[in-house]
């Protein structure tokens, strides 16, 4: 059998692994990237659109911002639509200067990739029947194939860092017991469309409905990302096109003269709502970080974001490591990063319960929702706590200070 070595094991190769990854290499820290998916798939794979302002400013101090800084279409607001009328969060006004851009989770993933192979570091797609093993000792084990017909391969690592998901092998090889999960379901779901339309409006409109939430995004000045609130169980059959964007009229109606304007569909999904938060984040030397130990529903927007924050604070601890010998940010690690899990948990519940319609919904939960609406966009407090959130909470250090 095999036998290679490296630094850190990374299995998963979506914002949390290839940002690690990125990290890592430029703190002089080898490590091999394991990806089960194409690099075509996870090239192509269409999700998240919004990076926070920390997101965006990581990625530029690490050299991997070019081209984010010259596509990504940058926002200084959104706009929360009831009752007929649009309200503006006006993030450069109440959080400080800063604001979110929007940019592709995909063209991220290929900037990434691209910097990886640029810098000659191993990433490997494709692998099969991937296992993690010995993460309770000073030398854990990852197993894998390089394809379906190639004997197994191992490879020896000081540490692994399972970034693979909400679906991967890693979080369930921690053995039963060690693991608390927290976790809501939704009783709805997101039906995603990506069109060939102009977007609508110059920044996103999240717009409570009696007919259910519905969100405008786009993707560049030619496309535009929309969602509807559908039931968890939804079949696309059901949604032909027409019916898509008829829904969307009703939904983000204005009585102010916008129009909608409607494109070809290119793309159509649907998106579960949960929320789910294991604790704690490490076993061992195995250190779960992104989906992989947390998801939260889309409407905040905090997914991708949230994933990286996890690396930032897991780069630091494993430099610390590195350099001094010290495991004490790495013993840290869970603890570090649950916190902001936690605020970015919060606030993306809040989101999602104040926006969406709930099937026990009475009239005073509507009556209750219009109430919270109308004092988000006309309390200068509560604008200011939904724009801070929105644009990211900041962090208590800098990424490449001294710990
Ligand atoms: P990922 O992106 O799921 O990557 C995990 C990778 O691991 C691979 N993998 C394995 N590899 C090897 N061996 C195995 N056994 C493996 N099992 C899995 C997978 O193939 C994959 O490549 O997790 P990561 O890196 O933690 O990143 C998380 C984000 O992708 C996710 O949170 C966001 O997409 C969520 N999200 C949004 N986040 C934002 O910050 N802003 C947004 O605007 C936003 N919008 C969204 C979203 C997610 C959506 N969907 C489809 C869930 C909108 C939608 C519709
Ligand atoms: C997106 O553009 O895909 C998007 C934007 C805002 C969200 C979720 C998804 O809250």
């Amino acid at each position: 059998m095999p036998l290679s070595r490296t630094q850190v094991g990374i299995v998963g190769a979506g914002p949390a692994g290839l940002v690690l990854a990125h990290l890592l290499h430029l703190q002089g820290i080898e490590s091999v990237v394991l990806e089960s998916r194409s690099r075509q798939y996870c090239e192509e794979r269409v999700r998240a659109g919004v990076l926070e302002q920390g997101t965006v400013d990581l990625l530029t101090e690490t050299g991997v911002g070019e081209r984010l800084k010259r596509e990504g279409l940058v926002h200084d607001g959104i706009e929360l639509r009831f009752s007929g009328r649009g309200h503006r969060i006006d993030f450069k006004d109440l959080a400080g200067g800063s604001g979110i851009t929007i940019y592709a989770q995909h063209e991220l993933i290929k900037d990434l990739i691209k910097a990886r192979l640029d810098a000659a570091a191993p990433v490997l797609f494709e692998v099969e029947d991937v296992s993690v093993h010995d993460f309770n000792t000073a030398e854990p084990i990852i197993r894998f194939r390089k394809h379906k017909e190639a004997n197994f391969e191992e490879l020896a690592c000081d540490f692994i860092a399972g970034c693979d998901g909400f679906h991967g092998i890693c979080r369930p090889s921690i053995p039963q017991g060690v693991l608390t999960t927290y976790d809501r379901t939704y009783p709805f779901a997101w039906l995603g469309i990506l069109a060939e339309a102009p977007p609508s409006s110059n920044e996103l409109i999240y717009a409570y409905h009696q007919r259910g939430f519905a969100l405008l995004s786009m993707r560049s000045p030619s496309i535009s990302r929309l969602y509807l609130q559908c039931t968890p169980d939804e079949d696309l059959a059901n949604w032909p096109d027409e019916k898509i964007w008829q829904e969307l009229h009703l939904r983000l109606h204005s009585d102010h003269g916008w129009k909608l304007t409607e494109g070809p569909i290119l793309q159509k999904g649907i998106t579960g709502m949960r929320s789910v938060v294991v604790e704690p984040m490490q076993c061992g030397r195995l250190f779960l970080a992104g989906d992989a130990a947390h998801i939260v529903p889309p409407t905040g927007a905090k997914g991708l974001n949230l994933a990286v924050a996890d690396v930032r604070v897991l780069a630091r601890a494993l430099r610390e490591f590195y350099t001094s010998g010290t495991t004490a940010l790495l013993d840290d690690y869970s603890k570090t990063c649950l916190r902001r899990v936690w605020k970015v948990q919060r606030f993306s519940w809040w989101m999602t319960s104040m926006l969406h319609r709930f099937a026990d919904d009475n009239p005073f939960d509507q009556r209750r929702q219009l109430a919270e609406l109308d004092y988000v966009t006309s309390s200068r407090a509560a604008a200011t706590s939904l724009a801070e959130n929105y644009v990211g909470l900041p962090f208590d250090e800098s990424l490449f200070s001294k710990p």
